[in-house]
């Protein structure tokens, strides 16, 4: 058995269960698709992630890849590959592209569900192979030519990155200084230097394409002065389909990490050797605005990666803790030749693992939640119409899926699941110490935390008047208000409704303190002291409701008869984990209103040397 521990029953339970996935199998965009052949592929796609996948987890961060300075070439490690062809090979990328572009075209919420195996099993699969996404995006945006360039892409399992950051540009990808010169023919040449782009070299594929944001010559600063670029490794003649001359982008260092050693990190530099010849994608200066619908997808990505190792991690250490044998049962510890019992009779390891098991399900919860507003986006847009409050409501949900996801899933990685294997979980000989190190990047990259912070209350909360909070509030408060649980969830709809009242707690002085910053600029520090705490706040509300739903659902299945063992079993830890996770961690949202309320100017006004 490898490292990957799946839940595919959890995930179905979700699909089926909680979200009813398969009401909308069947129909509009969804025609050709059925709750068998979901189940069938989500199967299918455990198999991989667990076997071929999984295999190569290990070996690829014991034996990272390769640079050669002298050539600018990566060799990736055998047994990599083998996992990175397999997932090709099995072409499940083009169940997310749209029939139009050679895919199925299923629900987002089927394709993040079986992103989450890839991601939890071998994360970097998952990147090497966004060339199919990347194409998709601009085969949508691009000129009949980058539409064929797309579909190459496409046919010929080409790889792809995104190209933002620069040595003094990573979070303010507004002060990018790689810059794009027009050229007579209409083609652009560009001149700078990337770092930390991920998959912009390896020997998997005959051509990658790096989508470039590059500042046109003349154009004004800030993100809306970028543009973005078509550079490709090597030139293609759209018509043939043949490859032409090396393109002037070369990779010219890639980083040594703490964790996801496999995924090359580059330094790309463009325009040294000899010109980087870019096309202006669309032939349109909107790079910021073309660049997010791939930062939307590739946070959303992230977060899922985060939780999936969570899950496994704690699935992990659950395993361990049922056959460690260690101490007697509290209740005989005076009792020194009590008999030994597995250590998931202590109360302690049990506060843990059901920690762990809350998060991971409720955090899982979470992100098909936000796929199923995606669902919604889709169904309307085939319809021909929008669905701008299931718009919004994505939006809203995207901070915390990255945000909060990721630092709810390395803390508890740390201090949970690895603690649970005692002295063994420092070990190489399992895998939580590098589920560690993985993970780690997933509250650094694709925006930090506290740009995921500022992201949710400035961009999604403030200038959405918060309509998609209210939205969402009302579903929150609708439900603890109402009558789930038939009496066995009162308690924890109380505790959820005083957590609600909490959050809310946290957001008006911060709204106040947003409109008060006209007369006086320094309040948004006050704000800024506090983003990364209602970002985790809210993050954990949202649990909190979607564990309650659950265990609605799960209390339903347990009275309702002729229930198998196994179900049993996973309806009664759902109930339990929800009233755990809504009696130990909601009524710490109080504090932090608390906290919220008392903001002052301390911080802001030490002198730095002070520090
Ligand atoms: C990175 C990659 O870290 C790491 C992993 C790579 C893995 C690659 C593989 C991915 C696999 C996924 C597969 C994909 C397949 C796809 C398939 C599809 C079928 N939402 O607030 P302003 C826009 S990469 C939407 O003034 P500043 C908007 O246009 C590096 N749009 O910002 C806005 O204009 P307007 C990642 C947003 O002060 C404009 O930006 N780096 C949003 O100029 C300006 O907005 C980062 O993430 C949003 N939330 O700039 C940088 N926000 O307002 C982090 C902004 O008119 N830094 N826009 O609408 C930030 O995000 C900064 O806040 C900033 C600030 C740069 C936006
Ligand atoms: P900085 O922006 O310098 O941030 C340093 C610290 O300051 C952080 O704690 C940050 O939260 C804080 N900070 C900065 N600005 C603010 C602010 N305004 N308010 C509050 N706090 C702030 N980029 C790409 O373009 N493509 C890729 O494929 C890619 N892959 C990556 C892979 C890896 C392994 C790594 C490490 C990075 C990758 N990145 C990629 C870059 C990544 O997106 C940036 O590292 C990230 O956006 C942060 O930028 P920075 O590292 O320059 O940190």
């Amino acid at each position: 058995m490898g490292h990957y521990k799946s839940n595919l029953r959890d995930l179905e339970f979700n699909l089926f269960e909680v979200f009813n996935r398969q009401d909308l199998l069947g129909s509009g965009p969804y025609a050709e698709l059925d709750e068998d052949t979901v189940r069938s592929i989500l199967d299918e796609v455990n198999r991989l992630a667990e076997g071929p996948l999984a295999e190569s987890f290990e070996d690829a961060d014991r034996n990272p890849p390769k640079f050669d300075p002298a050539t600018g070439t990566v060799a990736m490690p055998e047994s990599f590959k083998k996992s990175y062809q397999a997932w090709m090979d099995a072409e499940w990328y083009r169940v997310d592209l749209s029939p139009e572009f050679g895919g199925t075209g299923a629900p987002r919420s089927l394709t993040w569900a079986i992103a989450e195996q890839v991601l939890g099993a071998n994360p970097a699969v998952y990147m090497f192979a966004a060339g199919p996404g990347f194409a998709h995006i601009l085969w949508n945006i691009g000129t009949p030519e980058q539409k064929k360039f797309a579909e190459l892409a496409l046919e010929r399992k080409w790889g792809a990155t995104m190209v933002l950051t620069e040595p003094d540009a990573g979070s303010d990808v507004g002060a990018g200084r790689t810059k794009a010169v027009q050229q007579p023919d209409g083609t652009w040449h560009i001149e700078g230097v990337k770092r930390f782009i991920t998959s912009a070299e390896h020997d998997m594929s005959e051509n990658i394409f790096h989508l470039v944001l590059a500042r046109p010559e003349g154009a004004g600063p800030g993100t809306k002065g970028l543009s973005m670029f078509l550079v490709p490794k090597y030139l293609v003649d759209v018509e043939t389909g043949e490859l032409g001359a090396r393109n002037g982008a070369y990779v010219t260092n890639v980083e040594k990490k703490m964790g996801l050693k496999v995924s090359t990190t580059c330094e790309l530099t463009l325009g040294e050797k000899h010109p980087a010849i870019g096309y202006l994608v669309g032939d349109v200066h909107q790079g910021i605005k073309q660049m997010f619908m791939v930062i939307e997808y590739a946070r959303m990505m992230v977060g899922t990666k985060a939780i999936a190792t969570l899950s496994t991690g704690y699935l992990n250490a659950l395993d361990y803790a049922k056959n460690r044998v260690q101490g007697a049962d509290l209740t005989q510890m005076t009792d020194k030749a009590a008999p030994r019992v597995t250590i998931t009779h202590h109360p302690d390891v049990r506060r843990s693992l059901l920690t762990q098991k809350a998060y991971a399900e409720g955090m899982r919860a979470l992100v098909l939640l936000t796929a199923s507003y995606q669902d919604a986006v889709q169904i309307a847009q085939f319809e021909g119409r929008k669905d701008e409050l299931a718009e919004k409501i994505n939006d809203l949900l995207l901070p915390i899926v990255k945000g909060f996801g990721s630092e709810r899933a390395y803390a508890l990685l740390g201090a949970e699941s690895l603690q649970t294997f005692g002295g063994s979980g420092f070990l190489q000989e399992y895998p939580i110490e590098q589920y560690i190190r993985d993970s780690k990047i997933d509250t650094l990259y694709e925006g930090t935390t506290a740009i995921q912070g500022q992201d949710l209350f400035f961009r999604k909360i403030l200038r959405d008047n918060g309509e998609a909070l209210k939205a969402l509030s009302g579903e929150i408060k609708a439900f603890a208000e109402g009558d789930a649980g038939n009496g066995r969830l009162k308690n924890e709809r109380a505790l959820l409704n005083r957590a609600l009242e909490d959050v809310q707690g946290i957001i008006e002085p911060m709204v106040g303190w947003a409109l008060g910053s006209m007369e006086d600029p320094k309040l948004l520090y006050k704000i800024g002291l506090n983003s990364s705490r209602l970002l985790l706040a809210l993050g954990d509300l949202v649990v909190g409701w979607l564990l309650l739903r659950q265990a609605e659902i799960a209390l339903r299945k347990l009275g309702g008869g002729d229930v198998s063992d196994a179900d049993k079993a996973f309806y009664t830890g759902k109930v339990t984990a929800a009233q755990f996770f809504v009696q130990t961690v909601l009524p710490r949202i109080a504090s932090d209103r608390a906290i919220v309320e008392a903001t002052t100017l301390d911080v802001m006004d030490l002198p730095e040397e002070a520090f």
